[in-house]
């Protein structure tokens, strides 16, 4: 297994809510280390970039709205297998058809507010960190 990094962020639904240390715990608790993280009150602009795989999809309006309702917090996960086990501890897309105990289940109540994104496969991870952090924006974890 290799050591990866991976793009997540909590979304508006759930920075509202207050969630964003138990998502950060869960986490910790799975050996994700945290290298890089900000706050950030979206721009239509940002978010529409962020999606543009998806501007063709019938829901990419509605998402991008909801992206923008609220802050998000942004963060980059490095660990063995990062982006897989993010994958994993989001759970599904839509929170109804996510396993118990993980975040999407507990914490989302519906497929267009579904309280976290996770970069899907090692190319859009590097694309997704560099395009909040640049080149240079994560701290090194050597212990
Ligand atoms: P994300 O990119 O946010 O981590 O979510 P994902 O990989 O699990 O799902 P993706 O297919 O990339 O879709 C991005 C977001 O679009 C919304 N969506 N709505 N109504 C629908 O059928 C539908 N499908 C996708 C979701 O909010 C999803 O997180
Ligand atoms: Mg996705």
């Amino acid at each position: 297994m290799a050591i990866e990094r991976t793009l997540s962020i909590v979304k508006p639904d759930a920075v509202a809510k207050n969630l964003i240390g138990q998502i950060y715990s869960r986490f910790e608790a799975a050996g994700l280390k945290i290298v890089a993280a900000k706050m950030v009150q979206l721009t239509r602009e940002q978010a529409e970039g962020f999606y543009a795989v998806h501007k063709e999809r019938p829901f990419f309006n509605d998402l991008v709205s909801f992206m923008i309702s609220g802050p998000v917090m942004i963060q980059v996960l490095e660990g063995e297998s990062a982006i897989q086990k993010n994958r994993e501890i989001m759970g599904a897309t839509d929170p109804k058809k996510a396993a118990a105990g993980t975040i999407r289940h507990d914490f989302a109540v519906s497929v267009d507010e579904n309280a976290a994104h996770g970069s899907d496969a090692p190319e859009t991870a590097a694309v997704e960190i560099e395009y909040f952090f640049g080149k240079d924006g994560i701290c090194p974890r050597t212990r």
